[in-house]
């Protein structure tokens, strides 16, 4: 290809998104040809350059693309200011990680207990939602979190989940992995009516199959969970000895659509560190409730995987990258060995990266001494 033969170092050889190889074969054809293009590249840089501050990602690309045309024509090296802004980008948003924002998922919600029940209240309504830092955006959600709150519950439970629908259009909610009777399942039209707008419904069954869970709409899924309606159900096993041993753990519940790529309801700077001393074993209970997989890779350390969608494995197994799939849950434990801020990122590049820097689905595991 030409671009692999281009001798020129340039800022966009270190991103490897569809959009910058695009970048980089065009500008090997166009400094192949430079002669015929300059002309171009000049008139597209008078007509771009020095607008930036108002231009979407996209035009700004363009821009940059025509100013380092017009730049290689004349000296054969990228304008510095170029690969300098870019660097800036980049380092401001890790600067800025973790990132403060208003409202926060995954908060655990206590049940009340009714004659040995355990009972909890979901309340379904469109809120605001800052994903990050400046960038609300409508939110569909239970009891104004996304993810919604986490409900734990243990092996042999009483269970009651008391659903009330505020939403302008009707809801149902799936216990996904759960095993349940038929009528709980949670499917409108197939297995119960639907929840409609101002009522309530009330699900009730005793958990039987511990493990990593979630609960979500089954209605209009597409458009209800993409923008909140989702959140774990974790049931523990009774017997805690058949799980391995962890000294904390994690939710990172993987999302992709309504409020782009996200862990636990936010994009990068704002998504949370994951945080252990030297020595500690951490759980992860991944969770994707979006409509792409990603594979998630964490750096320095290996993971343990040790249970696909809370069944454990015959035979765990080591990774860096696990791959989690729409609907699936994978449980990993990190034996947390090696001091530092380690990068922990979805692999698909253009779920994490771009020429202004990291976003959606990054975050860092920092090992203390
Ligand atoms: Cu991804």
């Amino acid at each position: 290809m030409t671009s692999n033969n281009n001798e020129e170092t340039k800022p966009t050889d270190i991103l490897n998104t569809p959009t910058s190889r695009r970048s980089i074969l065009r500008w090997g054809s166009l400094t192949a040809a430079a002669g015929v293009l300059s002309a171009c590249g000049s008139t597209a840089s008078t007509n771009l350059s020095r607008t930036k501050a108002t231009a979407t990602p996209a035009a700004e690309q363009a821009m940059d693309h025509a100013a380092a045309a017009q730049s290689s024509a004349a000296t054969a090296t990228p304008a510095a200011t170029d690969w300098e802004a870019m660097d800036k980008m980049h380092e401001a948003g890790m600067k800025a990680f973790p990132a403060k924002t208003k409202g926060q998922g995954i908060q655990l919600l206590e049940p009340k207990v009714e004659n040995g029940v355990k009972v909890f209240e979901l309340t379904c309504e469109k809120f605001m939602w800052e994903v990050e830092p400046g960038k609300e955006m409508e939110a569909w959600g239970y009891n104004q979190q996304v993810p919604g709150p986490e409900i734990r519950v243990t092996e042999g439970d009483k269970v009651r989940i008391i659903v009330h629908n505020k939403l302008d259009e009707s809801t149902g909610v799936h216990l996904h992995g759960v095993m349940l009777p038929n009528n709980m399942d949670g499917v409108p039209f197939l297995t119960q009516e639907p929840i409609r707008p101002g009522t309530s419904f009330t699900y009730e069954f005793v958990a039987r199959n511990p493990g990593s869970h979630m609960y979500h709409s089954h209605h209009n899924s597409t458009k209800q969970v993409g923008k909140g309606l989702l959140g774990p159900f974790i049931i523990e096993p009774k017997d805690k000895a058949q799980d391995p041993a962890a000294d904390k753990e994690y939710i990172l519940i993987l999302n992709d659509s309504g409020q782009g790529f996200t862990i636990n309801g936010k994009g990068f700077p704002a998504t949370q560190p994951l945080t252990a001393k030297k020595g500690q074993k951490i759980r992860v209970r991944y969770m994707n409730e979006g409509l792409m997989i990603h594979p998630m890779h964490l750096h320095g350390m290996p993971q343990l995987v040790f249970a696909k969608d809370g069944w454990n494995l015959p035979q765990p197994f080591m990774c860096d990258t696990i791959n989690i799939a729409p609907g699936e849950r994978w449980d990993v434990i990190i034996d947390c060995t090696e001091v530092g801020a380690w990068a922990y990122h979805c692999h698909i590049l253009s779920h994490a990266e771009s020429e202004h820097g990291m976003f959606g689905m990054v975050t860092a595991l920092i090992v203390e001494e």
